[in-house]
């Protein structure tokens, strides 16, 4: 019989934390990700899709899925003794457990289901998750906002024509396939590396016209060296496809979205660090998305990621 590596085990042995805990507190992810996973399959034999009929703290309509998967996320996660606190794309503020600094030792800041807006289109969706060590000084808040420098684990889940599980503790990028036989994320791929160089951007053009000086002139140079463009809009899908590809993602800063649209902590970060961890790089447009500071959990910021050689012209563009 052939041997298998599931992704509880895989990343116990790819973090410092001598016990269990860590792939325990996996477990809640990657059970949670099952369950939204097999909601998504039968989205629309059931009465799930659709708009839930209220709006999320960023003024966002909330559809049923991302109400169903951001509860799966909590509930799978709050029994887990080692979370101090969970921050959710969903939720105005974290959730916070009474739980000491010896045991509660972990924050989980998570955006549900990225792309929900494509679910009545059957069109790819995914989770995104990061966590950080809660620091043992300062309050729990001041510890829910680092830098994604301090991540120890980031990942994604991809829901598509199979169902796969991207992860990174610092110690390279790994891949798992949902083995819907055995109901267990299987390792597909060690040591994932991001060509240095691809053939696709990705961006949303419809808003070049109010893009800060530098990006439409990189883009125009891409498709004169005869880079073609692909936009999902689903952000785990277009940074799922440029791992695998390369090429370059971006979402620039437009004149109704002058911060950016995506989200600091749990769409930017936890790309950003799997990306640099895969040979590729992640900016700003000013900077290291890693280093940034976050002043609070809904921050947005430009994102740009991708290949070593596009991201180099990319900052020699814009003069990042
Ligand atoms: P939803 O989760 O509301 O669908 O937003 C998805 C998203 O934040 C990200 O997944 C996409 O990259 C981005 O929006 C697409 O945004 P535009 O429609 O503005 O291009």
């Amino acid at each position: 019989m052939a041997k298998i590596t599931t992704v509880q085990g895989h990343i116990q042995g790819n973090i410092s934390e001598a016990s269990g805990t860590f792939g325990w507190l996996m477990s809640g992810i990657t059970l949670a990700t099952k369950m939204i996973e097999a909601k998504i399959r039968h989205a629309g034999l059931s009465d799930t899709y659709g708009a839930y009929g209220a709006e999320n703290v960023q003024g966002e309509q909330q559809q049923k899925l991302d109400v169903f998967a951001n509860q799966a996320l909590i509930d799978c996660l709050e029994r887990r003794d080692s979370v101090a606190a969970l921050v959710s794309e969903e939720d105005e503020r974290p959730v916070m457990f009474d739980r000491s600094l010896d045991t509660g030792k972990y924050i989980i800041v998570f955006d549900p289901l990225d792309g929900s807006s494509n679910i009545d289109v059957n069109v790819n969706v995914g989770t995104i998750f990061s966590v950080h060590k809660r620091m043992t000084w300062g309050s729990l808040e001041e510890s829910v906002l680092q830098p994604g420098t301090r991540q120890v684990c980031a990942g994604y889940v991809l829901y598509g024509p199979s169902t796969v599980l991207v992860y990174t503790t610092g110690q390279g990028v790994h891949s798992f396939t949902l083995d819907q036989t055995i109901g267990a994320f299987v390792l597909s791929q060690e040591h994932m590396k991001m060509p240095e160089k691809g053939n696709y951007y990705s961006v949303n053009e419809s808003s070049v016209a109010s893009w800060p000086p530098g990006y439409e002139s990189y883009i125009a140079g891409l498709r004169h060296q005869g880079y073609s463009a692909r936009y999902i809009g689903s952000l785990v899908a277009d940074f799922h496809r440029t791992l695998l590809k390369g090429g370059v993602f971006l979402y620039p800063p437009n004149k109704q979205k002058a911060g950016g649209k995506l989200r600091l902590l749990y769409e930017a970060n936890p790309l950003a660090m799997i990306a640099e961890q895969a040979g590729g790089m992640a900016s700003s447009g000013t900077g290291r998305i890693l280093e940034i500071q976050p002043r609070e959990i809904h921050q947005r910021t430009p994102f740009m990621v991708g290949s070593k050689v596009e991201m180099e012209a990319f900052e020699r563009a814009v003069g990042a």
